[in-house]
């Protein structure tokens, strides 16, 4: 049974999802455009139950940023600091692998790393940081370093990008996140993040890393100065690699912050904009399996209902989150597994827990088993 859809500019797109076809660049700024919010909302749930049933997904993670130091100074941030800030902080060795432990009892099974493109921290002394996480915590799976830290440390340590990833999987990098991203479009990544690798270089770091194995995440950040056409320019432009690569996980839509930021002049983005990222996602990224409503950014109960809409992912509990605080985020800073738990049940959805790489987790208090 269809709904009736308000917007009858939906009404061929409607038959294309049905038909499993792929949605053209113009599908795509007609559902930005639509306010149709049930309508594409209905489309795009159509499509995660077909991908995923009645799953959401979601783990038990711990985040760690060994460093604010920044040698970019983008001006979407309000995370990074300058070598000379006072207010600036940097980890030692021991204290990154001090604090991982911090709520290690409750068998976190993935830390998430990324970090300030730091200007003296060397390729080196990450491999160094990834052996210790390794050697004290051998069951944690090492979701570290952006693009765009990749990027960064390979022009510092000039070696080939390649040559980075190489190095810094062996010691222990299993996969990546997908920060970074922010939007492709060279227009208003002048303005928001002009310090940063272009669009097109976020995407070769990302493709060499799948032709190496390695898995990652992929985001797009909004609601800041970009237009519907920028969007959907950013999703295909991630279709496109993932037609040659498959080697991106989940997609992340990731709602500007402007708070304490160089665009706190910015309103904030609203829920009508942030239910209909992740449901424009989910229907032009016909082949990314995963939809994550990080709760983080989207508050709690709106990732709860974007489950509805086209998340299947819920991220996890991530016990000390700051790139998002640092800009203003009102949401708590970690999550207990039991509030996952009932924010997706009370969703009709089942919950399961997973590793990184989407393998379902079976746990007993304070241990965990990966069921391949
Ligand atoms: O790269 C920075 C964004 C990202 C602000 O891969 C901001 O599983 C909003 O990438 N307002 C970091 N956003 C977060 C991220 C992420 C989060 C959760 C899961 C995963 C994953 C990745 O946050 C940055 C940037 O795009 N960001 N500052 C801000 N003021």
């Amino acid at each position: 049974m269809t709904p009736h859809f308000e917007d009858a500019r939906l009404l061929p797109i409607r038959d294309r999802v049905l038909a499993g076809e792929r949605l053209s660049f113009d599908d795509g700024v007609t559902l930005y455009r639509s306010t149709d919010i049930l309508g594409v909302g209905w489309l795009a749930n159509a499509v995660r139950e077909r991908v995923n049933g009645n799953i959401t997904y979601f783990n038990v993670n711990r985040h760690i940023n060994p460093t604010d130091v920044c040698t970019a100074s983008c001006r979407l941030c309000a995370f990074g600091k300058k070598a000379r800030d006072p207010r600036g902080y940097t980890m030692s060795l021991d204290q990154v692998w001090e604090v991982a432990g911090h709520g290690y009892s409750e068998a976190v099974s993935e830390f998430h790393i990324v970090g300030g493109l730091h200007p003296e921290l060397t390729l080196d002394w990450y491999c160094e940081m990834l052996r210790g996480l390794k050697q004290r915590y051998p069951q944690v799976h090492l979701k570290a370093f952006t693009m765009v830290e990749i990027a960064y440390l390979a022009k510092r340590a000039k070696l080939p990008i390649r040559e980075v990833l190489i190095r810094l999987r062996d010691a222990g990098m299993d996969s990546q996140p997908g920060g970074g991203a922010e939007i492709f479009s060279e227009r208003v990544r002048r303005i928001i993040c002009d310090h940063k690798i272009d669009g097109s270089e976020w995407l070769e770091v990302a493709r060499i890393s799948h032709q190496l194995g390695i898995k990652t995440n992929c985001t797009m950040l909004y609601g800041h100065i970009e237009g519907p056409e920028d969007r959907v320019d950013h999703l295909v432009r991630l279709r496109d690699v993932q037609d040659e690569t498959n080697g991106f996980q989940t997609f992340i839509p990731l709602a500007f912050h402007p708070a304490n930021t160089a665009l706190a002049h910015l309103p904030k983005t609203t829920g009508y904009d942030d239910l209909r990222n992740i449901a424009v996602s989910r229907l032009m990224l016909d082949n990314i399996p995963h939809i994550k409503a990080y709760w983080v950014m989207m508050t709690e109960a709106m990732a709860q209902i974007s489950q509805r809409f086209g998340s299947d992912d819920l991220d996890g509990t991530i016990v000390e989150e700051k790139i998002y605080h640092d800009a203003g985020a009102t949401t708590s800073q970690g999550l207990r597994r039991a509030d996952l738990l009932r924010l997706i049940r009370e969703a009709g959805r089942e919950p399961m827990e997973r590793d990184t790489l989407y393998r379902p987790v079976e746990r007993t208090e304070n241990a965990f088993t990966i069921l391949v």
